[in-house]
C-alpha cells in the first residue's frame, strides 16, 4: 500500500496515484512456510495439497466452460448410490485421481464416485506412501446445468496399516478425529481453495488471469452466533420432531430472530457462506433418506474438521461428527454444522424431542 505522505505529495503535484495491491502470499508460498509446523512433516502432505491445487485449477477451467461446450448433462451412468453422474462429475473424479496417482504421493484414494477404494502403488510397485485421500470430486453437481456454484471436498488421513503393504479398508474407515488435513474448493463467482491441517483455516482465491491462488481469507472463523439457517424445507413434513421444533424457533419473532433462510443446495457453497456470515447448515434424516443424505467420509468429516478449526461445530444432531466410527465407505449421516451456539441449540431441540 502506498503511504499517506506519498499519496499527499502525489495529489499536491498532480501526479497520478497508482494503487499497488498489497502483495499477498501465494498458496505455494504458504504451503512451504507451513510445512514445518506440521508434526509429521516430511513434505508429503504439502505435495498432496499441491496436487489438489493443480487439479482444482484444471477442474475450474472446465467448470467455467460448462455452458459453452457440450459438457453439461448426464453421462449416462449412475454412481453407487444410484444417482445420475454428470459429465463433469466423471471428469473431476478422473482429474483428481490421476493427479494424485501421477505424483506418487498417496497410497490410496476413496471417492464418492467410485464403488470401492483405489489402491495406489508407486511406479516401482511399492506401497511406501503414508496418506490416503477421500474426496467428493464435484459436490452439488445437480447445480452445474443451472450455473450455480459447485465444489470439491477432500480429506486426508495417515494410513493405519504398515507402510510397504497395500492399503486396506481400515485405512479409510477412520473416525474424522484422525484427519490430518481437509479442505474444499468452491467454484463460485471466484474460485477459492479453503483448507486446514489442524492449525486454523485459510482461504485462497484464484487469480484466473495468471492461474495463481492468493491468500485472501487468513484464519477464517465462524462467529459464535449466526442468523442464517440452511435446510431443504421442502422435506419439512419428513423431518424429525427436533428439527421441526428448531426451524420454528429460527422463525420466531424474538430477540435477534427470525433468522434468514438461505439454501443453495451445494453443501460447499452453503457452508462457505455460513462460515463467513455466521449460520447453521442442516441435512437431517428424512423418510426418503433415513440416515440423512450426506456421506460421512467424503462430505461430513472434512467439513466438520474445517468447521471445528474455524471455531464452529459439527454434529449428527446428538454427538460430534468426527467421533463417529465409520462402518462403510459410502455411509450417510445426518449433518448439523455451523456456528457453535446455533448447532448447540439445534442439539438441544433434538434431545428434548427424542
Ligand atoms: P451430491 O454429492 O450428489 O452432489 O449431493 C450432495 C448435495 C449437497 O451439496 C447439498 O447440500 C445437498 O446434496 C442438497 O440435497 P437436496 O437437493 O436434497 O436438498
Ligand atoms: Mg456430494
Amino acid at each position: 500500500m502506498i503511504s499517506q505522505k506519498i499519496r499527499y505529495l502525489c495529489l499536491k503535484h498532480n501526479y497520478i496515484v497508482f494503487e499497488m495491491e498489497e502483495r499477498n502470499r501465494t498458496l505455494g508460498e504458504f504451503i512451504i512456510e507451513h510445512q514445518n509446523s506440521f508434526q509429521y512433516s516430511t513434505g508429503e502432505l504439502s505435495r498432496i495439497i499441491n496436487s489438489i491445487r493443480l487439479a482444482a485449477k484444471v477442474v475450474n477451467y472446465k467448470v467455467n466452460k460448462a455452458g459453452l461446450v457440450d459438457i453439461v448433462g448426464a453421462a449416462g451412468e449412475q454412481n453407487i448410490q444410484g444417482e445420475d453422474q454428470q459429465k463433469l462429475d466423471v471428469y473431476a473424479n478422473e482429474v483428481f485421481i490421476q493427479t494424485l496417482i501421477n505424483r506418487e504421493i498417496v497410497c490410496g484414494i476413496g471417492s464418492e464416485e467410485n464403488d470401492d477404494f483405489i489402491t495406489v502403488a508407486g511406479s516401482d510397485n511399492s506401497h511406501n506412501n503414508k496418506y490416503v485421500v477421500l474426496m467428493d470430486p464435484l459436490d452439488g453437481s445437480s447445480n452445474i446445468d443451472v450455473n450455480v456454484s459447485v465444489g470439491t471436498i477432500f480429506s486426508v488421513f495417515r494410513r493405519i496399516t504398515p507402510v510397504g503393504t497395500p492399503v486396506t479398508i481400515e485405512d479409510f474407515l477412520q473416525p474424522g478425529v484422525n484427519q490430518v488435513a481437509a479442505g474444499y474448493v468452491i467454484y463460485g463467482t471466484s474460485t477459492m481453495l479453503v483448507y486446514t491441517t489442524g492449525d486454523g483455516v485459510n482461504g485462497f482465491t484464484l487469480n484466473p488471469a495468471i492461474g495463481t491462488f492468493y491468500l485472501s481469507h487468513p484464519n477464517m472463523k465462524y462467529s459464535e452466533d449466526g442468523k442464517i439457517y440452511s435446510i431443504n424445507e421442502g422435506n419439512y413434513v419428513h423431518f424429525p420432531q427436533g428439527v421441526k421444533d428448531y426451524i420454528k424457533y429460527c422463525q420466531l419473532e424474538e430477540g435477534d430472530r427470525p433468522y434468514t433462510s438461505r439454501y443453495i443446495g451445494s453443501l460447499v457453497s452453503d457452508f462457505h457462506r455460513n462460515m463467513i456470515k455466521g449460520g447453521i447448515y442442516l441435512y437431517p434424516t428424512t423418510s426418503k433418506t433415513p440416515n440423512g443424505k450426506l456421506r460421512l467420509l467424503y462430505e461430513c468429516n472434512p467439513m466438520a474438521f474445517i468447521a471445528e478449526q474455524a471455531g464452529g461445530k459439527a454434529s449428527d444432531g446428538f454427538g460430534r461428527i468426527m467421533e463417529i466410527q465409520p462402518t462403510e465407505l459410502h455411509q450417510r449421516v445426518p449433518f448439523f454444522c455451523g456456528s457453535k451456539n446455533m448447532v448447540e441449540k439445534a442439539e438441544e431441540f433434538m434431545a428434548k424431542a427424542k
